[in-house]
C-alpha cells in the first residue's frame, strides 16, 4: 500500500478520499479563529504523502541557461536567506465543487464550503533563491518557474505546476519557499520539509514536498498545468473538451460562504437576532472590502461587519472573516440566507450556479445560500 506511510490526520476532518488523503474541516471552524489552526486546515493530496529525511533533502534549482543547478539544504534554506512572513489564504480550485455537482454532476472532489484555510507562513523568498541560482528580472526566454513535488504515482510520475515568472521574481507578490506553518514546522500533509505559497494564486501551484524548481519558456507540462485546474463554458462536456484552449487557473475569483448558520438548522434567534457568519477571499491580492447579506432570498441585503488584519492594497493575500447580527424578520418561518463579497477592483460574485457551472466544478463562486428554519 503506497500510503501506508501516510501520517495520522485529526477525527474532527470530514474526508473526501482516503487514498489519496483529502479533507476538509466542518466549515464552522473556519470561523471561529482568523488563523485556520493545522490540524483543522483542509488537506488536498493527489499521492501518496513522501517521508522525506530533512537531512539529506536537497532542493534543486536548474541553473541560468544550461549553467549547473543549484542545491541547497534546509538548513541552507534557513540560515542563508532572510526568513519571511506571510499571511495568506489557500483555496482549492474545487472548494465548493458540491453545489456545481448539484445543478449537473461534474468530475471531481465533492468538496463543501470548508476546502479553504488561512495561515502563516514562513519561509525563503523564492525571488531570493532564483538571484541566488543567478537569475535577474526581465531574464530573455524566462517566461515560468516550474515546481516538482516529490510525491510521485506508481509510475514515477510526480506532482507539478508553474507559474509566471514575473510573479515569482517580484517581491510584491510574497511567494515563498515555506518551511513553517502557523509557527510550527510545515506538517508532513502540507509539505514537508518545503513547499512553495504563492499568495493569491490557486491551491494548485502551491507545490507541497518541492523537489525541483525550473526556470523556462514552458509552462509545467505536468497533467495538472495542462489538463487539468481550467475553467470552461457550461456548453463544454467530456466529449469536446479541448484543454489546450483555457489557460490555467491562477488567480483566483473572489469568493464568500456562511459558515453559521448550518443548512437545514433550527435557528433560535437571541433577543429576537439571528447572527451570521462567513469567510471572504479574493484572489491576486485584491481585498474584500465589503460584504452584502440576505436573510430573504435576496429582496433586501444587510452590511456584514468585516474582521481580518490590515494588508497594504494590492497584497491583501488573507481572508476576512464576517458577522452579521440583525433582528429576525417577523413572520418568517424559513428563511434563505445569502452572502456576497465585493473586492477592491469591485469584482462580485455571480448570484447562480449554472451560467459559471463547468464540467471539472473548478471556479464554483455563485452566492451561497442557506436555508435555515426559525424557531417559533
Ligand atoms: N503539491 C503536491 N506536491 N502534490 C499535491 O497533490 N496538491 C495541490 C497543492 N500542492 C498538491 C500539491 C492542490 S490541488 C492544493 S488545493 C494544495 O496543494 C492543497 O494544499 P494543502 O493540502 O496544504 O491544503
Ligand atoms: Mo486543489
Amino acid at each position: 500500500d503506497p500510503y501506508a506511510q501516510d501520517p495520522p490526520r485529526h477525527p474532527a476532518l470530514k474526508v473526501n478520499s482516503m487514498k489519496p488523503f483529502n479533507a476538509e474541516p466542518p466549515a464552522e471552524m473556519l470561523t471561529e479563529a482568523y488563523i485556520t489552526p493545522n490540524a483543522f486546515f483542509f488537506k488536498r493530496n493527489h499521492l501518496p504523502v513522501p517521508r522525506l529525511d530533512p537531512a539529506s533533502y536537497r532542493l534543486e534549482v536548474g541553473g541560468r541557461m544550461g549553467s549547473p543547478s543549484l542545491f541547497l539544504s534546509l538548513e541552507e534554506l534557513k540560515t542563508h536567506f532572510p526568513r519571511h512572513e506571510v499571511m495568506a489564504t489557500l483555496q482549492c480550485a474545487g472548494n465548493r465543487r458540491s453545489e456545481m455537482n448539484a445543478v449537473k454532476p461534474v468530475k471531481g472532489l465533492d468538496w463543501g464550503i470548508a476546502a479553504i484555510g488561512n495561515a502563516k507562513w514562513a519561509g525563503a523568498q523564492l525571488r531570493d533563491v532564483l538571484v541566488a541560482a543567478g537569475y535577474k528580472e526581465g531574464e530573455a526566454g524566462a517566461l515560468h518557474v516550474q515546481f516538482e513535488g516529490l510525491d510521485r504515482d506508481l509510475a514515477g510520475t510526480g506532482y507539478g505546476a508553474s507559474i509566471p515568472y514575473h510573479i515569482a521574481m517580484s517581491s510584491d507578490h510574497d511567494v515563498l519557499l515555506v518551511y513553517e506553518m502557523n509557527g510550527e514546522e510545515l506538517p508532513l500533509d502540507h509539505g514537508f520539509p518545503l513547499r512553495v505559497i504563492v499568495p493569491g494564486v490557486v491551491g494548485a501551484r502551491n507545490v507541497k514536498w518541492l523537489g525541483r524548481i525550473l526556470v523556462s519558456t514552458e509552462e509545467s507540462q505536468s497533467h495538472w498545468q495542462q489538463n487539468d485546474y481550467k475553467g470552461f463554458s457550461p456548453s463544454v462536456d467530456w466529449d469536446t473538451v479541448d484543454f489546450s484552449v483555457s489557460p490555467a487557473i491562477q488567480e483566483l475569483p473572489v469568493q464568500s460562504a456562511i459558515t453559521d448558520p448550518q443548512p437545514g438548522t433550527l435557528v433560535a434567534g437571541e433577543d429576537g437576532k439571528i447572527t451570521v457568519k462567513g469567510y471572504a477571499w479574493s484572489g491576486g491580492g485584491r481585498e474584500v472590502v465589503r460584504v452584502d447579506v440576505s436573510l430573504d432570498g435576496g429582496s433586501t441585503w444587510h452590511v456584514a461587519n468585516l474582521t481580518g488584519e490590515k494588508q497594504t492594497p494590492g497584497r491583501a493575500w488573507a481572508w476576512k472573516l464576517w458577522t452579521l447580527t440583525t433582528p429576525l424578520p417577523a413572520e418568517r418561518t424559513e428563511l434563505e440566507i445569502l452572502c456576497k463579497a465585493v473586492d477592491s477592483s469591485y469584482n462580485v460574485q455571480p448570484d447562480t450556479v449554472a451560467p459559471i457551472w463547468n464540467l471539472r466544478g473548478v471556479l464554483s463562486n455563485a452566492w451561497h445560500r442557506v436555508c435555515v428554519s426559525v424557531m417559533k
